[in-house]
């Protein structure tokens, strides 16, 4: 396993390994230390016997409840799943009482532990008889199991039977996000995006602990999601993409699985249907929706801000009324993402009078109202949130109107066009993506603070809900794009949500970083390897 004993070294380098500096000696490879993870735990305390997993390791899930046991035991399975291939270990799911091997193994506690813990917070402790994670809600128990899989050695996310010695070291982690939100966005509508490619990238979202899955599927190029009482939005207006590809969309059951499958992974699933500009799919497909009820071609374009939905038309409200309870229907989720982004072909009066009618509809079905910053130019409904996709370059005017709309109660999240915006180059070399908010290299990326990003206009760490990373899809379509420009800015994302602002330091961050690299190469993830970052050799 030369790339872990790479990634071993490297840890040596940083001075926070008991290694000696001529590297590792002879015997079994020692194990991660505790705090090698991304994102960066909140509290670390290493010490005591690891504990290394054999082939009568038992994984043992328990309960406060049944339901509690019951889901403990899914999360289980969950690991289960991902460990057996690599370690060819049966490891099964169980429940401790009355098994006289209950003490030793993976224990899965859920309903206990200290009430700061929260929803997502878990506690991980390892020792000579076992790891024992204990969490009061099942997210923070996903997220401590995440946890323990980057404490096993990279080999662990092969899908073959590997000769490793899996060992994790001893200590206790005690870890609870920063910021609730921590998202990524998918443009499926630019490039449609299949059921697979979605539920890969959720799975590798998974891992580095993001919990929001925003899917843009809606735009100029295409609409992706089934509506039964406008059902040519999908079948014509999703029938073409970025370049003129055959697009696609997702049926209602389709989309319903997906949803499922991030919930799994404890992901909330934020629809967006982008309104009233970025529309031509769907004014292309109903003539009666466009003011002059002439139906404009279908788009295969990349430009932005020439289509409306007709403001003063009663049938765009109709409209809006069937697509938002159609997509309420099938989000289990609190959001849903009206866009609002570059109407740059309404008149301010209209999107004003627009985003009034459309966010009551929302808040008719029961969701709350997201939209891009722009909704700030409205008036937000209450408990609003409004995406901030500014840069440095972005006026004092409009980061005041972000500020005013915060005061009053609507929640932020940030995505820094120059920060996160994964469609962003890295450097003028990078073959894929858009630069017009500036090259955003790795730690362009990171070196920002999601809490005082906006405090210049009078933002407070208060109003910031979280971050997300968007990942638009003009000049993306494969997999393998999608992880190259994600990857590995995403996991810089991951740590600016979660991590406290203390652990916030590049020079150290880079080192995690790197060690992150084999982990990616052994779960296929086509990363960048950027030239700021240390990678292990191999
Ligand atoms: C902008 C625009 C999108 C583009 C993206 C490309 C927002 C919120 N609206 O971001 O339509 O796809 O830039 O970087």
């Amino acid at each position: 396993m030369p790339r872990v004993v790479g990634s071993l070294l490297l840890v040596v380098a940083a001075g926070v390994s008991s290694i000696g500096a001529t590297g590792p000696a002879p015997g079994p490879a020692p194990a991660r230390p505790l705090d090698q993870v991304v994102p960066a735990p909140e509290r670390v305390r290493p010490g005591g016997s690891p504990y290394t997993l054999t082939p009568a390791t038992r994984i043992l899930a328990d309960g406060a409840s049944r339901a509690d046991t019951r889901e403990a035991a899914r999360i289980g399975s969950y690991l289960a799943g991902l460990l057996r291939p690599s370690t060819g270990y049966a490891l099964p799911v169980g429940e401790p009482k009355g098994d006289r091997n209950a003490r030793d193994g993976i224990r899965l506690r859920l309903g206990t532990g200290d009430r700061n813990l929260g929803t997502e917070g878990y506690r991980l402790e390892s020792g000579r008889h076992g790891v024992t994670i204990t969490a009061r809600e099942p997210a923070g128990l996903f997220h401590g199991v995440q946890t323990l899989r980057q404490l096993l050695p990279a080999p662990v996310e092969k899908r073959s039977t590997q000769r490793v010695r899996w060992t994790v070291a001893g200590g206790t982690i005690t870890d609870t996000p920063r910021f609730a939100y921590r998202g990524a966005m998918l443009d499926v509508s630019r490039h449609f995006l299949t059921v697979d490619q979605v539920k890969l990238y959720i799975d590798q979202l998974a891992l580095y602990k993001i919990n929001t899955l925003h899917l843009h599927l809606s735009d100029d190029q295409g609409w992706r999601i089934a509506v039964d009482s406008w059902p040519r939005l999908a079948t014509y207006g999703g029938s073409t993409q970025v370049g003129g590809g055959p697009g696609g969309y997702y049926t209602k059951a389709q989309y319903r699985d997906l949803v499922a499958y991030a919930t799994s992974r404890h992901l909330e699933v934020i629809p967006e249907i982008d309104m009233p500009g970025h529309t031509n799919a769907a004014l292309a497909s109903y003539a009666e929706l466009n003011c002059d009820g002439v139906a404009p071609p279908l788009y295969t374009g990349t430009a932005v801000g020439f289509s409306s939905l007709c403001v003063p038309k009663e049938v765009t409200y109709d409209f809006v009324d069937d697509v938002v309870r159609e997509l309420a229907a099938l989000t289990p989720g609190r959001y849903l993402h009206i866009g609002g982004d570059e109407a740059h072909a309404t008149s301010h009066a209209d999107y004003v009078a627009f985003m009034d009618r459309a966010q009551a509809v929302v808040a008719k079905y029961g969701k709350t109202v997201a939209g891009w910053h722009q909704i700030t130019g409205a008036t937000p409904a209450a408990g609003a949130v409004a995406q901030y996709w500014g840069y440095d370059a972005t006026g004092s005017a409009e980061r005041a109107q972000v500020a005013a709309a915060a005061k009053k109660g609507t929640r932020l999240v940030l995505s820094p066009a120059d920060r996160v915006y994964l469609d962003m180059k890295y450097d003028r070399s990078t073959p894929l993506g858009q630069s017009w908010a500036g090259y955003t290299e790795v730690d362009r990326s990171y070196d920002w603070d999601p809490g005082t990003y906006l405090a210049g206009a009078g933002v407070p760490e208060s109003a910031v809900l979280g971050i997300e990373a968007p990942l638009w899809t003009e000049t993306i379509a494969t997999s393998d794009q999608m992880e190259y420009m994600a990857f590995p800015r995403l996991l810089g994302v991951a740590e600016l949500g979660w991590s406290p602002a203390a652990s916030h330091d590049w020079d150290t961050y880079k080192l995690r970083l790197a060690a992150q690299g084999p982990r990616m190469t052994a779960l296929g993830i086509d990363y960048y390897r950027s030239p700021l970052v240390p990678w292990p050799a191999g």
